[in-house]
């Protein structure tokens, strides 16, 4: 399917990339590609991490990197900055599939011995630490402590008119008072000399141990809080391809006023639905990590096995090849 120069089947399959590459850096420290069963000794020793942020951000960075390759905007680049910076491995797979990774750190190539160097060294002594960080290339907000990014992104934006700079904020990170009062400085934006700041809210509904208040908000009650700031407010659904390409080129018409895309995912999506009874995608089960026995369970192993195995990663990647997206 193809409209407004943008194949919608490949940001899908890119998607289904990082997903796994994201999976796989939680978990494994051996058998990435699942040449054979999956076992406890493929699993490592101390499981560390955020699963369920990681779709969301995938999602949002397919659809921008597609939109900003496609045939009108391709003369544009965008800066991505990242609210919840507990999401790291889903930005790390971002930037290795880009090979931008691979500019700031040679082991990092786009082979199988680049998908191990990542896998092996996330969250790891002397490797890649659990959240962005300054050696995460174009990371300039740590997300480490939420509620800064955008701020981050205004600041970024300003004096800068040749940027796009397009900010996930995380539904929790919203409720803290520096995002909120960050909300205000478009107020001071908008002149030819600064560039562009487009938010993306990612409303997947749950932070640590509860929803979120946003989330419990009507979609009206909600709009109405992000028009009373300036924006106008769009809502995508992160399943609907078409729709975000759509919401994109929406935030170029200058009938969208500080255009300010509210993004709905269920949290921990394209993960296990349940665990040992307890409902874990759309929850906040999905916020750490979902199978915490995956390398003494039996039962937790096969649900990762098949969890990983959904995304059907074979189709994207080969030895030979490379990714094939
Ligand atoms: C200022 C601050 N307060 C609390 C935390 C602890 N914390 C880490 S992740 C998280 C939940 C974040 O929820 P959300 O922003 O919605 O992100 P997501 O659900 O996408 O993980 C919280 C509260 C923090 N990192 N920073």
């Amino acid at each position: 399917m193809f409209g407004l120069g943008i194949d919608y089947g490949r940001i899908k399959r890119r998607v289904r990339a990082c997903d796994y590459l994201t999976v796989a850096q939680l978990f494994l420290k051996d058998n990435f590609l699942l040449e054979r069963p999956l076992s406890f000794d493929d699993i490592k020793p101390r499981l560390l991490g955020h699963w369920g942020t990681c779709h969301g951000i995938n999602v949002a960075y397919a659809n921008l990197k597609a939109f900003y390759q496609n045939e009108y905007n391709k003369n544009d680049d965008f800066q991505f900055i990242l609210g919840p910076g507990h999401g790291f491995p889903a930005l790390q797979a971002n930037l290795f599939i880009d090979g931008d990774l691979l500019k700031a750190n040679p082991k990092a190539k786009r082979n199988l011995d680049g998908i191990k160097y990542i896998c092996k060294n996330f969250s790891w002594p002397d490797g890649f630490p659990s959240h962005a960080s300054p050696m995460t290339p174009g990371v300039i907000s740590e997300g480490g402590e939420l509620g800064y990014a955008l701020g981050i992104a205004y600041g970024a934006a300003l004096g800068h008119p040749e940027r796009n700079i397009a900010v996930l904020i995380g539904d929790g990170e919203f409720e803290t008072a520096t995002a909120l009062s960050s909300m205000n400085l478009v107020k001071l934006f908008g002149t030819e000399k600064n560039g562009k700041v487009l938010p993306i809210l990612h409303l997947n509904g749950y932070k640590i141990s509860a929803p979120t208040v946003y989330a419990r908000k009507s979609e009206r009650e909600l709009m109405s809080l992000i028009r009373g700031f300036g924006y106008t407010p769009i809502v995508v659904d992160g399943d609907d391809t078409e729709g975000f390409q759509i919401a994109l080129e929406e935030t170029r018409d200058k009938a969208y006023e500080n255009p300010f895309i509210i993004m709905k995912t269920a949290k921990g999506e394209t993960g296990p639905e349940y665990v040992n009874g307890k409902k874990v995608e759309g929850n906040f089960l999905a916020h750490q990590i979902p199978l915490k026995e995956a390398k003494t369970d039996k039962e937790e192993l096969n649900i990762l096995e098949n969890w990983l195995k959904s995304y059907h990663f074979e189709e994207l990647f080969n030895e030979t090849e490379g990714f094939t997206l």
